[in-house]
């Protein structure tokens, strides 16, 4: 009898192999090459939306059950479906709503992951990066380098809420996640406010000031005021791209990369009544709908976004918008990592 045979004897000798050779912490690798090797990404992550009309109330409640003090953070992780458990938005990204109340702080602290704020909902507070206070206003893109001290806080009367990003399941992912607290609750103020905008993001820097390509941005806050006054100044004067509306990439204005080195983050205007092509690529991405409304459609499934609502499209899931009226989407992903790996790739349908 041929002893490669594929009928249960074999099976059957196949398994015992594979239980003797486990003993060994060994398995083989004919089992599993398909899935470790996909002929293209199978994510395990789905495309997911929160709808902030029903999320809101729930952040609201964690306000009457933990103080921002005891929680560090007091965040709602927006967890994938398909990774429960994980802390994980998409495969290498996180997403939480963080909600700071009138009086409260959340304390000083720094990590190696990356952090970006997204402001929503609410004004008055603050967030101090690096020495230096910003105040949150709605729509402007905050950022939170690794290593850099950070705390937030409340002097208003208004519950504020924000979207975090970080880059937690890649430093997760390389073990090489480090954190420290401060002693005291609040950072030194050593500059005043918008010192940082002045010197490093008015299309100048400080005259002996240069970068190694991998370093952050000095510019933490990119304010919506200005996002949207060139959105619109774009818009005005020129016919949208079929795949992406009027979209822009936020960069470190001193090296053009990205602002952090493992996140990327986008601004994008789509027109009154523009319907976007089919687009896919291999960083999935978190979108946040700012202002208008859009349908988004995902691999053929349509879903209705309103202002402050957050979606997720896994990726290399074909997916294109349709704006009611003018409709601004911030995103996010990893596209600079996979970029400098040389494995990022897309599709303009
Ligand atoms: C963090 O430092 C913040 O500073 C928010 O606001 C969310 C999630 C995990 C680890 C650190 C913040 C975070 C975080």
């Amino acid at each position: 009898m041929n002893s490669r045979n594929t009928g249960l004897d074999s099976q059957l000798s196949r398994k015992a192999y594979y239980d003797r050779i486990g003993v060994d912490n060994m398995t083989p690798l004919w089992e599993v090459l398909g899935a470790l090797v996909p002929h293209s990404p199978k994510s395990p992550a789905v495309a997911h939306l929160w709808k902030y009309a029903d999320v809101r109330q729930r952040v609201m409640e964690a306000g009457t059950l933990i103080s921002a003090a005891e929680a560090e953070r007091r965040v709602l992780i927006l967890e994938n479906p398909g990774l429960r458990g994980q802390s994980c938005i998409t495969q290498s990204l996180y997403a939480g709503l963080q909600l700071i109340m009138p009086g409260e702080v959340a304390p000083a602290h720094r990590h190696t992951q990356s952090a970006l704020r997204l402001v929503l909902d609410g004004e008055g507070a603050y967030t101090a990066v690096d020495g230096e206070r910003t105040t949150m206003r709605r729509g402007d893109f905050i950022i939170t380098p690794a290593w850099t001290w950070h705390d937030h806080g409340n002097p208003g009367d208004q519950p504020v809420v924000w979207l975090d990003g970080l880059d937690i399941p890649i430093v997760r992912f390389l073990d090489a996640g480090f954190a420290e607290k401060s002693d005291s609750n609040y950072q030194a103020v050593v500059r005043p406010e918008g010192d940082a905008l002045a010197r490093y993001g008015a299309n100048m820097v400080p005259v002996d000031f240069y970068q190694q390509p991998a370093e952050p941005t000095k510019v933490f806050v990119y304010p919506w005021e200005r996002t949207l006054a060139s959105l619109k100044s774009i818009a005005a004067g020129s016919e949208p791209d079929a795949h992406f509306g009027h979209k822009q990439r936020y960069v470190n204005p001193a090296t053009g990369r990205s602002p952090m080195p493992t996140i990327a983050a986008f601004s994008q205007l789509l027109p009154a009544g523009f319907e976007t092509r089919p687009y896919r690529c291999t960083d999935g991405t978190v979108y946040v709908c700012l202002s208008g409304k859009a349908e988004a459609s995902i691999e053929g499934k349509t879903v209705r976004l309103d202002e402050n609502d957050v979606m997720v499209v896994p990726s290399w899931h074909s997916h294109q918008f349709r704006a009611g009226p003018d409709t601004v989407l911030f995103s996010y992903s990893d596209r600079p990592v996979q970029q400098a790996l040389g494995l990022w790739r897309e599709h303009r349908a």
